[in-house]
């Protein structure tokens, strides 16, 4: 069966239809009226669940949402579920946007030493059916942030950051290498046993 994706956010839609490849996925470009949930929870699985049950509930269909963010050991786990909003720019995920929350994380983390800027990416996953079950699980991928952006891939933070083991950035990384080892590939990987499960079993 379909299952919606809740999310208006360019850079996971993308990831999303790749980690999820092999479901019937639609994105909200198909419901032009589907509200607008503000994230008034304070953790990353209770916004991807207010997500998924405002769109299931619009559409009468399975859905799934994303809440993610980057937690800097430096800044106490910030900007965390702000991660999208941290600059205080508004509007859609375009570039500027992205650009203004990593510009404003470089310069909190400017006196911070190499060896302290330790950082890791953060994903709930959620799924809503329409009779109200519900499910969220989690994945994580730890790095560190680098003093100056480099690489075009990604979406976001992925620029400053250089996940464990890794020399490149997660801009720099092929598309199939961020999915295999990042918070988002593995949280939704994770997702998918479970909808397989419950959808088909
Ligand atoms: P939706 O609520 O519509 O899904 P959003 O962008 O508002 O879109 P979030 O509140 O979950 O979503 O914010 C996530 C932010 O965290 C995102 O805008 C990026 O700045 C950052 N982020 C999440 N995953 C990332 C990744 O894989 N690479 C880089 N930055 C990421």
């Amino acid at each position: 069966s379909r299952i919606v994706l809740a999310t208006r956010n360019a850079g996971k839609i993308a990831e999303l239809h790749r980690i999820l490849d092999g479901f019937e996925v639609v994105g909200l470009g198909e419901y032009p009226d589907a509200p607008e949930v503000p994230e008034t929870e304070s953790t990353f699985a209770g916004n991807a669940l207010l997500k998924a049950r405002a769109i299931a509930a619009h559409t009468g269909l399975p859905a799934v949402a994303d809440d993610s963010g980057l937690c800097v050991d430096a800044l106490n786990g910030m900007p965390g579920v702000l991660s999208a909003r941290w600059s205080g720019r508004l509007g859609d995920a375009t570039g500027d946007k992205d650009r203004a929350n990593l510009d404003l994380v470089l310069d909190q983390l400017a006196d911070v030493a190499p060896d302290r800027r330790g950082a890791h990416f953060a994903c709930a996953a959620a799924l809503v059916l329409p009779d109200g079950t519900e499910r969220v699980v989690e994945g994580r991928m730890h790095g560190r942030l680098v003093d100056a952006p480099r690489g075009t891939g990604g979406f976001g933070y992925d620029p400053i950051f250089v996940p464990e083991g890794e020399t490149r950035t997660a801009a720099e990384l092929a598309p199939q290498e961020k999915d295999a080892i990042s918070h988002r590939g593995k949280a939704f990987r994770a997702l998918a046993e479970i909808i397989d499960g419950l959808l088909t079993g």
